[in-house]
């Protein structure tokens, strides 16, 4: 297939997670495609390097001030590495001289300083001199590069903290902006794309505060077309076409409700609100020596009663034989007798001591879906899924259980079930 048959011709957004996994999402037909790449902390952007009309994945490496560019999206070596500018450069991807190919310039907060360069850095060298320098913006501005007045050149746009306005210029040279709005809230990280495909590139904000990216068609004050909910970095690009979510879940799950398994009322005047961010598992810490609801009623006489909380602990239950329980209502954040917050937290209890037993087959796959399930839920990565103990100084989720998370097993079996089109469970 020719190269050129595999643009979209619109360009689609990627979130890169604080690991180092990339998720591009074609906002209008929900394709997607996810991988690994780079280091934890490095800063992700994309571009066409080998000037095939297709974007893909670029690193700058804060640490050692090194470009990492790789020519397909995967996971994989990078086919081009380069040291790039000086401590605090900002790298900004773009065809900024209208040739087909990206190249990286520098924008330097520290003096608001643009360092256009039209050709990638050496391999193992350095990169190049500017073709332009000038200033643009005020110091502590955030960078961006896009078309906007669609002359297939980009140029420089910038998201400005203190007033709300986003600043674009058409040309690289000095002077004020040819555009300027106000558009987002604090906090927000701009990027720029042509999401609908009509030859300019209008701005987009992430919202780390929602963990939800806003598209606006067109430069302008105003509120979203689209929203496309996670939580990353954004970036932006042609990935070329995304491959199709499969139609409807791969698995669902049942799940018995606080009724069917006669928990107590919560005294849910006591709740705290969250929202989730992370998916960690708790065992129970008891030997099965009776299993199933009239445990579970006495865990939450335990914790209600004696540890004065206002529920059971835990959002999820999965027994011995795999089924699933609902616990406490995953939009309040859950308790624990250790020391760490629990704000933030999924929190999923299996039954069992995995000191001493082992985590039964059926527990491992009711696991790997409920985290599936929380996973796309709540838009966070299999990334995120961690035990009680990388929080906090205990034994739980007792050695047993840990050694799927610690060899990867779980969370590729949980990103293999979203790849096969993911879980769906109905809350009770
Ligand atoms: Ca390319
Ligand atoms: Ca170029
Ligand atoms: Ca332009
Ligand atoms: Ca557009």
């Amino acid at each position: 297939m020719p190269a050129a048959a595999q643009v979209s011709g619109r360009d689609s957004v990627g979130m890169v997670d604080q690991d180092g996994q990339w998720w591009l999402i074609d906002p209008v037909t929900g394709g997607r495609l996810s991988f690994l790449y780079g280091n934890p902390s490095d800063v992700p952007f994309a571009g066409d390097w080998d000037c095939d009309g297709v974007d893909t994945p670029g690193l700058y490496r804060r640490s050692t001030g090194q470009v990492f560019l790789r020519n397909s999206s995967s996971t994989g070596p990078a086919e081009l590495t380069f040291m790039f500018g000086n401590p605090g450069d900002v790298p900004v991807a773009g065809d900024f001289d209208g040739d087909g190919c990206d190249t990286l310039s520098i924008y330097r907060p520290a003096d608001a300083s643009v360092h256009v360069i039209n050709e990638l850095g050496r391999d193992g060298g350095g990169l190049g001199r500017a073709d332009q320098s000038y200033r643009f913006g005020n110091p502590g501005d955030v960078p961006f590069a896009g078309d906007w007045d669609g002359d297939r050149v980009d140029t420089i746009g910038l998201r400005r903290h203190s007033d709300g306005f986003v600043y674009l210029t058409n040309e690289h040279a000095a002077g004020a902006a040819d555009v300027s709005y106000f558009y987002g809230d604090p906090g927000d990280l701009p990027f720029a794309g042509d999401w609908d495909g009509d030859g300019f590139d209008t701005v987009g904000l992430h919202r780390p505060a929602t963990a939800t990216t806003y598209l606006r068609n067109s430069n302008s004050t105003g509120v979203a077309d689209m929203t496309i909910p996670g939580s990353g970095m954004p970036i932006a690009g042609d990935f070329g076409v995304l491959p199709e979510p499969p139609p409807g879940p791969a698995r669902i799950i049942t799940m018995i409700s606080r009724e069917e398994w006669g928990a107590r009322p919560a005294d849910i005047g006591r709740f705290s609100t969250h929202s989730v961010s992370r998916l960690t598992i708790h065992h129970a810490g008891t030997q099965r020596t009776t299993t199933g609801p009239p445990q579970y009623r006495g865990w939450q006489d335990w914790h209600m009663s004696g540890q004065g909380w206002p529920d059971l602990a835990y959002h999820v239950i999965i027994g011995v034989d795999g089924t699933v329980y609902e616990g406490r209502d995953p939009a309040f954040r859950g308790d624990t007798g250790t020391a760490y917050d629990t704000a933030g937290h999924f929190l999923v209890v299996v039954e069992g001591d995995f000191e001493i037993d082992h985590p039964t087959p059926a527990q491992l796959d009711s696991l790997a879906a409920v985290l599936a399930w929380a996973s796309e839920h709540y838009g966070v990565s299999p990334a995120t899924i961690s035990g009680h103990s990388d929080h906090a100084a205990t034994l739980c989720p007792g050695a047993h259980l840990e050694a799927f998370l610690t060899s990867g097993q779980l969370k590729s079996t949980v990103q293999s079930l979203i790849d096969q089109g993911g879980v769906g469970l109905d809350w009770p």
